[in-house]
């Protein structure tokens, strides 16, 4: 019934037209994360974007990430965009079943997004650009050849189409995968470098003498045997919370730390500037805003570095200045850190370069990192610091405060019950009741543990280490068969118990008491 005269291109058959979408975008982040590789790893496309949606994602959304998938939250973002990223892909395919066309524009648009996401990094230069257009241009090209040789064609004409258009997957396919892998090459390149630095940092570290030693964990300070965690936390196990992507792996020679702004007399200090100043080693517990009552994200570990507070000094803090603002070396993440805080004499802020006995594991911070004992990680505990600029709150607004977090983040008192486990069972008789409380920088002086509705009963405390880090407890209650409750508070140093009002971890930390269920039988 047709009327139409004009040749006409036939269609591509479904499969086939969404084989070369996926393809062409395969061939796009390959060749983008490729060219990143070689001139500015953090301008991968797909990272970027990455990381773009990690910064505009709302808040709730970020809690809930992080409360369903705590430190794997990265990789499960990763992977919905690459789920995303292969259904618009195989969507464009097929909506290019006549012309190439439509799957053009669509990967114009990715790669548009791919631009707006490098561009607007807090991190950009222009050479950042390379790796968008170069992921642009790889997928428009190769899916401009795939869609012709995907053309029927007279069969005097040469092979035939299913053998072309299988040749030309595999070879698109092992572009890409050239691209990607070439570039996982160059990270490992990176990665041994950074290994090396680190090796490198810890030797140095051994050899070189303390002004001031970590105190020596008694015997006492820990009840690892009826559940709390050993006093220090190893490197291994210490809770890891950052918005990074990919973790920094500048070296040490090649890192340096600038501190300017309202200062006297603006510095410049090198790895080998701070390994010459004396070294002081701190005993910390570190603790993150959204630990939620009764969480994980509390660890402890022997800090070694400078005294921050001793630099500040030394570079001369201009009357009027209420903020360090620090930031890390990939340019994405800023903390503010109240100047009265650092000046404290006995705070004992520091530039930390090791953690439990060698160089700082890349994941907390290689090669320099804030530590303040008693404010929460996101006012004070910059991982890869590289900037420090003394300021005011009014003139700038850090990284968690621009998502309506807290200011001065304090470090609120609590405790935790560790045994029993929450919905565990216990024979019926005397049950251990054992956890661990903290209220840096003051230190804990009493914990109290309540069976039931009954009265609070002074728990024991373990022997204290210092203020700066938590105190472990324990005690024992006496059930019968049946489910039973036990609740928890503790008083810092100077006498004050924490609240047992409930807040939750936004804006500035959460309160309550811990209790815990468990059933005796
Ligand atoms: N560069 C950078 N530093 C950072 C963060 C971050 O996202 N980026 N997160 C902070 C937060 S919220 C906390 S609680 C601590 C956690 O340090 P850790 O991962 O070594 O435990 O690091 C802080 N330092
Ligand atoms: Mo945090």
């Amino acid at each position: 019934m047709s009327t139409t005269t004009a040749p006409r291109t036939p269609l591509l058959p479904r499969r086939t037209s969404a084989l070369v979408g996926v393809l062409s975008v395969a061939a796009a982040l390959g060749a983008g994360h490729l060219v990143a590789g070689l001139v500015s790893p953090a301008s991968s496309p797909f990272l970027a974007v990455g990381n773009g949606a990690i910064a505009l994602a709302p808040q709730w959304l970020v809690e809930f990430a992080k409360s369903a998938f705590g430190t794997a939250d990265k990789p499960v973002l990763l992977a919905g965009m690459a789920v995303v990223l292969v259904a618009a892909a195989a969507g464009a395919g097929l909506a290019s079943r006549a012309r190439p066309q439509p799957g053009v524009r669509a990967i114009t648009a990715l790669g548009l997004l791919g631009f707006a996401a490098v561009a607007l990094s807090p991190s950009f230069t222009p050479v950042d650009l390379l790796a968008p257009a170069a992921s642009a241009g790889a997928g428009i090209l190769v899916l401009r050849r795939l869609h012709a040789l995907a053309q029927p064609r007279p069969a005097t004409a040469g092979p035939d189409r299913r053998t072309v258009l299988t040749g030309v997957s595999a070879a698109a396919f092992g572009a890409a995968a050239f691209g990607s892998l070439a570039a996982g090459g160059l990270g490992q390149l990176l990665g041994g470098r950074l290994s090396g630095s680190r090796d490198e940092v810890t030797a140095a570290l051994r050899g070189l003498p303390r002004a001031e030693h970590a105190p020596a964990i008694p015997a006492g300070a820990a009840f690892p045997d009826q559940g709390t965690p050993t006093f220090r936390t190893s490197n291994a196990d210490f809770y890891r919370i950052d918005t990074a992507l990919r973790i920094p792996t500048q070296t040490a020679a090649d890192w340096s730390l600038r501190i300017h702004g309202m200062v006297g007399r603006e510095l410049v200090l090198t790895f080998d500037d701070l390994l010459a100043r004396p070294l002081v080693e701190r005993t910390i517990t570190m603790i993150c805003v959204s630990n939620e009552v009764g969480g994980e994200y509390v660890s402890t570990a022997d800090f070694v570095g400078v005294d921050l507070r001793a630099i500040l000094l030394e570079a001369g803090i201009a009357p009027g200045a209420d903020q360090v603002l620090s930031t890390s070396s990939d340019g994405l993440w800023t903390a503010g850190t109240p100047v009265d805080v650092l000046l404290e004499p006995d705070r004992g802020a520091l530039l930390a370069v090791g953690m439990n006995g060698e160089a700082l594991p890349p994941e907390h911070g290689f090669p320099v990192r804030m530590v303040v004992p008693g404010l929460y990680g996101y006012v004070s505990a910059t991982k890869w610091v590289t900037d420090l600029e003394v300021t005011t709150f009014g003139a700038k607004q850090a990284y968690w405060l621009q998502r309506g977090w807290g200011e001065r983040g304090p470090v609120k008192t609590q405790s935790r019950i560790d045994a029993p486990r929450g919905y565990g069972s216990a024979p019926a008789g005397r049950v251990a009741v054992a956890g661990i409380a903290w209220s840096p920088p003051r230190g804990i002086s009493r914990v109290e543990v309540r069976l039931d509705d009954g009265p609070w009963a002074d728990a024991e405390l373990a022997t204290e280490v210092g203020g700066r880090t938590w105190r472990m407890w324990r005690t024992s209650v006496d059930v019968a068969p049946g489910s039973h409750v036990v609740a928890v508070r503790a008083t810092d140093a100077d006498g004050t118990t924490q609240t047992e009002e409930r807040a939750d971890v936004l804006p500035d930390g959460a309160t309550g008491y811990h209790s815990v269920v468990f059933t005796a039988s």
